[in-house]
């Protein structure tokens, strides 16, 4: 792929992207956890109703980071962003801390993060690693009023802004292991194809295949790495 070394990237990616680190996906999962549909869970009514059950959901998937690594596909896009001359930009809807792991530093976790929490009685946010229960107080103001900083249904996702601007200057958008169906990130690519190569990379067929200029079917870890050898071997100054 030859593409002029200024041009400027915004990089999407969904949970597929860490499949194969041994996180499972929304859909591996048939969108259930414990036999809760995730949208009851991950939703401000759910942890109204019981934090201790919501709590228990992150405190279950902050625990498995400490066993699972970044894998080539996560170290592949941090070696794109260190050699990309023009803008760049990674935007994941991953709670996981993978990317931050391989290095990627230009990155935007749209929905949030599981090794945050954040307070709702002094809005501070915090990095958290251990579990949290309805009674852990909070570091700053000491209440017991911490909650996820994860974004759920019907909240509005992190940095739209600076996404929506990126996305409107892009010339490649490239969408890695998301399903298309969790919107606002599902329609990125409609707004980036105004102007920019749309590209997606996933191992099945998804909904939104049809709204890309290019798709490639594969696992991330073998076609994300080909990918940035292609960039970077093909940009032209
Ligand atoms: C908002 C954090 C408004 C939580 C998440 C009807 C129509 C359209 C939209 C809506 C609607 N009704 C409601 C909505 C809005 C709703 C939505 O889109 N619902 C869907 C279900 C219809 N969206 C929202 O609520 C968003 N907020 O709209 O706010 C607003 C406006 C103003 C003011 C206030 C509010 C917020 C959505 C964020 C929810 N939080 N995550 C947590 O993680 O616990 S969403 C969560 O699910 C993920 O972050 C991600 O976004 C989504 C899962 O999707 P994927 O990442 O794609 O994962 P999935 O398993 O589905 O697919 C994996 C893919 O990888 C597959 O394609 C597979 O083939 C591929 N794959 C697997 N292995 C590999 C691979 N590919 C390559 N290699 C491999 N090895």
């Amino acid at each position: 792929m030859h593409i002029p070394a200024d041009t400027s990237i915004v990089i999407l990616t969904g949970a597929g992207i860490s499949a194969e680190s041994g996180i499972s996906t929304f859909r591996d999962a048939d969108g259930l956890w414990m036999n809760h549909a995730i949208e009851e869970v991950a939703h401000p009514t759910a942890f109204r109703r019981d934090p201790a059950l919501v709590h228990e959901f992150y405190n279950q998937r902050r625990r498995q980071l400490f066993e699972v690594s970044p894998n080539a596909a996560h170290l592949a896009l941090a070696r794109l962003e260190q050699a990309w001359p023009g803008d760049f930009l990674l935007v994941t809807q991953n709670v996981d801390d993978l990317h931050d792991r391989a290095g990627s530093l230009k990155l935007i976790h749209m929905h949030g993060e599981l090794r945050r929490v954040r307070c709702l009685k002094c809005l501070q946010s915090h990095p958290w690693m251990e579990d949290c229960l309805p009674e852990t107080p909070c570091p700053a103001c000491g209440k017991p009023s911490l909650r996820p900083h994860i974004v759920w249904f019907d909240e509005m996702p992190m940095k739209m802004g600076e996404i929506t601007r990126a996305l409107s200057r892009c010339g490649l958008f490239i969408c890695i292991g998301t399903s298309g169906n969790v919107y606002p990130a599902a329609g990125f690519v409609q707004q980036a194809s105004r102007q920019a190569h749309t590209l997606e990379i996933n191992a099945e067929e998804t909904r939104i295949r049809s709204q890309f200029k290019e798709t490639r079917k594969g696992l991330a870890s073998c076609e994300v790495p080909r990918l940035v050898d292609e960039l970077l071997g093909g940009m032209t100054r």
